[in-house]
């Protein structure tokens, strides 16, 4: 007697290199031959599996056992080689170290917390979008998608005023560093030192102003709940994912309302539309490229049988654009039924500062849809690069100021 021969699946494999500028320059058919190659991709650069239909991004994102972040989200495997910062608590942990790290963040991000952000945000969004109209002619990136996360997120965390030039600069550092070992990311920690001696130094308990999300933290430290070093690196998490990430949130949105007029005519004529402009935007360019996983133990996956030890490379922008999930997934359309996009990922690492992310998208889009008639794209959009942020350096617009 002999027992059946096990059916294998080979896995088709790709030369792709999804952290190359051209790659970065114009993503999206590299995406489709990516989803239409199979469930699951070799990627013979890197020595990884890739997913890029929404089925199995979804499913590696809500099996935390299976696929662990705890060995790091970049490609670099904290089993094989020494993180090139102290691991963070959250976005580098697996239950029930995480579980306990999240906790936090999530009391201190709730919706209660952000109930009392509102007006404050509001306020300062349509301070800026009213001079922004009144001036007309504006680089969407520096004067709106930087300006106004600058303007709020910063203060609500109670960062200290000295050095906050160094934010962005980290977060552009923290960001390049889930990539391979390339130029982006060698160059970004090259040049990383003073950045990440200001923001270890502004997560200190007496560097952050009484009342915000990083005094919150730090009275958790008081509480006995964790120890100062553990809220310290809990408010870097915040300083680290909080900014950048909103930063190009609201500039997809802006990109998207700019290339998509009748999309904004729809916006102008309701404003209530804002926060749902704001997520199909987070859907439709996906700020937030990739993430990795590692295989914990042996698991199939695609009808493919990985080992023990693996990365996983998810491309969640690609799930996003999926047309096995989405119904015209090249269109940016508000009044879509996005729920199901992982733009935020999904599981138990899903964002945790969503709501705030939400929060400052809704306000920038609401002024807009009040204070302007139409956005109007004036100059060639430049890419800014990155190994895991998509979004652009520059945005040349012309606003028209709606009549007072
Ligand atoms: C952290 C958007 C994913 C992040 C990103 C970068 C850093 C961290 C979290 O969330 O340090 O926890």
């Amino acid at each position: 007697m002999t027992s059946p021969a096990p059916i294998l699946h080979e896995a088709p494999v790709s030369d792709l290199d999804p952290f190359s500028l051209a790659y970065f320059d114009d993503p999206f058919p590299h995406m489709e031959a990516l989803r239409e190659a199979g469930p699951v991709v070799r990627l013979r650069r890197y020595g990884c599996w890739a997913v890029a239909r929404h089925a199995e991004v979804h499913a590696v994102l809500s099996d935390w056992a299976s696929f662990c972040s705890s060995r790091g989200v970049g490609l670099a495997d904290f089993a094989r080689e020494t993180p090139w910062r102290p691991r963070s608590m959250i976005l580098e942990a697996d239950p029930p170290e995480h579980t306990r790290a999240r906790a936090i963040l999530a009391r201190v991000l709730s919706p209660a917390a952000m109930k009392g952000l509102r007006e404050r945000f509001a306020a300062a969004a349509d301070r800026l979008v009213t001079g922004l109209a009144a001036r007309g002619e504006i680089d969407g990136i520096a004067d709106l998608a930087e300006a106004y996360p600058l303007s709020v997120f910063p203060d609500a965390l109670g960062m200290p005023q000295e050095g906050r030039e160094h934010a962005l600069p980290y977060a552009a550092v923290v960001f390049n560093a889930f990539g391979p070992d390339n130029a982006l990311r060698r160059e970004a920690l090259e040049s990383s030192a003073p950045h990440l001696s200001w923001v270890a130094d502004a997560c200190r308990q007496e560097k952050l102003a009484p009342g915000g999300f990083g005094a919150q933290i730090h009275a958790a430290a008081d509480a006995g709940e964790i120890t100062r070093t553990e809220a310290e690196l809990l408010t870097r998490s915040l300083f680290s994912a909080g900014l950048d990430t909103t930063v190009n949130g609201i500039g997809a949105a802006l990109y998207c309302l700019g290339r998509f007029p009748d999309q904004y005519a729809r916006l102008r004529a309701d404003p209530a539309l804002a926060r749902a402009a704001f997520e199909e935007a987070v859907r439709f360019e996906s700020p937030v490229q990739t993430f990795f996983r590692t295989t914990a133990r042996p698991v199939r996956l695609g009808g493919i049988a990985l080992e023990e030890g693996e990365k996983v490379l998810m491309f969640l922008g690609s799930a996003n654009r999926d047309p096995r999930k989405w119904e015209r997934p090249d269109e940016y359309d508000i009044t879509r039924r996005g729920s199901g996009h992982v733009g935020f990922g999904n599981g138990v690492h899903m964002c945790v500062g969503q709501l705030l992310a939400r929060l400052e998208g809704e306000a920038i889009l609401q002024a807009l849809a009040r204070r302007v008639t139409a956005i109007e794209i004036t100059g060639t959009p430049e890419r800014r690069h990155n190994n895991t942020l998509r979004g652009l350096a520059r945005l040349p617009l012309r606003l028209h100021a709606a009549a007072a």
